[in-house]
């Protein structure tokens, strides 16, 4: 009995001071672990929000690979994987706008607020600066079945 309890006590014990350790970092950049914020070449750990140096591609597409008339509208990597969350910082963000019938508009903070023409065309890249927060985006014909959001992280 005693030694039980003695154990208990060591083991909250323990599991005191590690909460407190951990408690006591203020910021909670990364609670997986102390990975060094070291440029290394693993990708994708997404710390760093000001380690890359340059602008990062974004595209932003309407319709679908197959249809660009297709009722779809996203934001993707350079791979074409679905985008909802990026670190702030200077994009060059690519329209992928082949539709005779839909447009890509983007509005948001730091009065980004821009779009592409619905009747024709666009696939032109433009530099863009995204801030913290949520960018809104749409086609504006159809606003209620083609939108989205890309949230900002800082
Ligand atoms: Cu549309």
């Amino acid at each position: 009995m005693a030694r039980i309890t003695t154990t208990a006590l060591a083991l909250g014990a323990a599991l005191l001071l590690t909460a407190c350790s951990s408690g006591a970092a203020p910021d909670a950049s990364s609670p997986a672990g102390e990975a060094p914020p070291a440029a290394t070449s693993d990708a994708g750990t997404g710390s760093g929000t000001e380690a890359e140096a340059g602008a990062m591609a974004l595209m932003a597409v309407v319709g679908s690979a197959d249809d660009p008339e297709a009722y779809e509208i996203s934001i993707t990597d350079a791979d074409g994987q679905p985008v909802t969350s990026v670190p702030a910082g200077d994009y060059e963000l690519t329209f992928v706008d082949e539709s005779t019938m839909h447009n890509f508009h983007i509005m948001g903070p730091g009065g980004v607020d821009i779009a592409t023409d619905v009747a024709g065309s666009d696939t032109s890249t433009v530099q863009v600066t995204l801030e913290p927060g949520t960018y809104d985006y749409l086609c504006d014909p159809h606003p209620t079945s083609m939108v989205g959001t890309l949230e900002v992280t800082g």
